[in-house]
């Protein structure tokens, strides 16, 4: 919700107003790995749309919650300029939407620790991507458990309207909601309660050597992962071994026939149609794959060119960093220093808003 005429109107309000007001959009991504088909459909796609309209966008690279599981620290600062300088490729004009480093902006970590103490702990046990990544991690920080506090910190301190997510945040989202409506009710009114965007097509890509799992930048499979970066040609045989199942029929059913469901989802989600429509055209897998292959290489082909350009530049992706923290800390100090007060800590001289 944003502010018209100096007045910030609650969501009952905006139901009475003759106009629609700028919705604030904010999402985030890790920086763990390299940047693949899942999250440019489920995510990033969404992300470049928003900045058509009239939605204030910010985009938050979240460092801190790649430190969740330990990390080769010169790695982790390049895959974060990266994957910063990706996103811009993918079409994130830092002119159009503020896009920033968690880490650039302390209010995060501050509202995270009012997070952990509003959520319960039997909320965070019942997180399913807490129990997975348990159990494939070596070493279970106590961070990997709450991060989905700092995660809801991450998006009421922008007074979010609307979250685009890929599906396997649902939950996350869920509980964000849970967590501000229970602030509020203790508190007063402090936060908006956000809701999510989640993709009717594309919302879940799975790994195309494993299609029950979902494309991920963790999962180590690299035959199954599309990433952003990967040359046409490796795209087009990713594709064409892509795990589908012997009954030869096109057909999307994503319980009985996970692999060629996927396939269909990907060419829906890069085409504009629906799955269904999709596997009216083929009546094999072979064509499937082959078009699948090449539109995903046309989809990336300019994203690559970008890339490469503002990787030529480093000083460029700092800069645009350092504008997006000062901007974005314009809106989080304020929201902070709203829930500090509603929770009685005491104001200091020295503090934001
Ligand atoms: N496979 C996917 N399909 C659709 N959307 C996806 N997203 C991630 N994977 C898929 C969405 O991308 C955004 C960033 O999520 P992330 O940084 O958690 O990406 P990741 O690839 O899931 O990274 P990790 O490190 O491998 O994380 P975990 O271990 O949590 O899976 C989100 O909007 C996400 O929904």
């Amino acid at each position: 919700m944003n502010y018209i005429i100096g007045i910030r109107l609650g969501r009952m309000g905006r139901r009475w107003l003759p106009w629609q007001p700028m919705a604030r959009v904010f999402s985030g991504i890790q920086p763990t790995g390299d940047l693949h088909l899942g999250n440019l459909l489920g995510a990033v796609q969404n992300w470049v749309q928003a900045l058509d309209g009239e939605d204030d966008a910010l985009y938050c690279v979240v460092d801190l919650h790649a430190l969740t599981i330990p990390k080769d620290p010169a790695e982790l600062r390049a895959k974060t300029i990266e994957i910063t300088q990706l996103l811009v490729a993918c079409g994130l004009d830092p002119q159009r939407c503020t896009l920033f480093l968690q880490s650039h902006v302390p209010a995060h970590a501050e509202l995270g620790w009012i997070m952990e103490c509003t959520a319960s702990y039997g909320e965070l046990s019942r997180m399913t991507q807490f129990k997975d990544k348990r159990d494939r991690a070596e070493f279970v920080s106590a961070a990997l458990f709450t991060y989905p506090a700092l995660q809801a910190a991450d998006i009421l301190l922008y007074d979010t309207d609307r979250v685009p997510v890929g599906d396997d945040q649902r939950q996350h989202l869920e509980l964000a909601r849970d967590i501000a409506e229970r602030f509020n009710a203790r508190y007063g009114d402090t936060f908006v309660v956000p809701e999510h965007a989640i993709p009717a097509v594309g919302a879940r890509v799975m790994d195309l050597q494993r299609p029950d799992s979902k494309m991920s930048k963790s999962l180590d499979s690299p035959q199954g992962t599309v990433l952003l970066t990967d040359d046409p040609a490796a795209v087009v045989k990713k594709f064409k071994r892509a795990v589908t199942d012997s009954d030869g029929e096109v057909r999307f059913d994503p319980a009985t026939k996970p692999g060629v469901s996927n396939l269909l989802s990907i060419l829906a989600a890069v085409s504009g149609r629906t799955p269904d429509e999709v596997a009216g055209d083929y009546s094999q897998y072979g064509p499937l794959k082959a078009d699948c292959g090449e539109a995903v290489a046309e989809l990336l082909g300019p994203v690559q060119a970008r890339f490469a350009e503002l990787r030529d530049d480093p000083a460029a992706t700092h800069e645009l960093l350092m504008l997006g923290a000062e901007k974005a800390a314009a809106v989080a100090g304020p929201v902070l220093a709203r829930a500090q007060r509603a929770l009685g800590l005491v104001p200091s001289l020295t503090r934001r808003g």
